[in-house]
């Protein structure tokens, strides 16, 4: 059931909470200070110089302010925030539709998905011990921290420790937003073939776990997992590896305590 429905004036973007909708606080889309809203006004590629000490002036984007206001706050909430990337297909939903049926009634989970077009996702995802808003872009290839601030204020997050962030399924423009996640998680499935790591690097380069997912049919389809594995170690050598199937639930413990270990603590 529909309970929120917000439409941006300027971009087309929707927000749409299925399940757990709430009034806005205004907490994290509030306006930025005057004198920042002021500067990004001024700045046709909204950007704002900030003078250091040492007189250097770093250029940061107005996408990197509100990241930064979104970790604040999650890391406020006692949240963990993952923003979950991969090319369309590579298994971001039924991963997550899986984490909620089980660790979700471990620890209370949100998810905040977007798309360009329907709230499929968002239907697959609704749940009664999740809340779970659609975000749908229209055009636009990737989420912002702008959206995440807007559809994170239209759910309930009393209670929840984790919010997962589904990412538009595209492996090239999520790579350069920052949505204020602690977690970068890259999926690859076994159906994409081996060789991704090496034609997508940045968005590899930005992970801090590779999901190798669809193991089930690894072998049906002879993808060579070692040489997959070797591609992102050469590309990602940060990012832990969890190999694993959300179909046969094969490694899927392995992504549990993955998220285990990375609990805020409770505040
Ligand atoms: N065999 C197998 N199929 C899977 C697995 N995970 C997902 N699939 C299938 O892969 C297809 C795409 O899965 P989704 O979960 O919708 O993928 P997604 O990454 O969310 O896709 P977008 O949101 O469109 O980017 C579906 O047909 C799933 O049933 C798995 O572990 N094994
Ligand atoms: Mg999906």
């Amino acid at each position: 059931m529909s309970t929120n429905l917000e439409e941006s004036s300027s971009s087309g973007v929707r927000i749409n909470a299925l399940n757990g909708g709430a009034q806005p606080s205004g907490a994290l889309s509030a306006p930025l200070s005057a004198e920042i809203s002021a500067a990004l006004q001024a700045s046709p590629k909204g950007e704002v110089q900030v003078r250091s000490l040492d007189l250097s002036i770093p250029l940061l984007e107005k996408n990197d302010i509100l990241a930064e206001r979104n970790r604040g706050y999650f890391l406020g909430r006692g949240l963990l925030a993952l923003n979950i990337v991969s090319s369309p297909g590579a298994g971001k939903t039924t991963l997550l539709e899986r984490t909620l049926d089980e660790f979700g009634l471990e620890e209370k989970c949100a998810v905040l998905v977007g798309d360009l077009e329907t709230d499929n996702d968002g239907r697959r995802l609704n749940r009664p011990h999740a809340s779970v808003a659609q975000i749908t872009t229209g055009t636009v290839c990737h989420l912002d921290a702008g959206m995440i601030a807007r559809a994170a204020e239209s759910i309930d997050l009393d209670g929840a420790r984790v919010l997962f962030i589904e990412n538009v399924g595209n492996l090239v423009c999520p790579a350069s937003f920052d949505l204020g996640e602690q977690v970068r998680v890259v999926l690859l499935s076994t159906t994409e073939g081996e060789d991704k790591p090496l034609k997508y690097p940045p968005i590899f380069k930005s992970a801090n776990v590779v999901l190798l997912t669809k193991t089930d049919v690894a072998d049906a389809l002879g993808f060579d997992r070692q040489v997959a594995v070797e591609n992102i170690r050469r590309i990602a050598p940060q990012a832990e590896i969890i190999e694993l199937s959300s179909r046969s639930g094969e490694g899927i413990q392995r992504w549990y305590d993955y998220l285990r270990a990375r609990l805020p603590k409770k505040r």
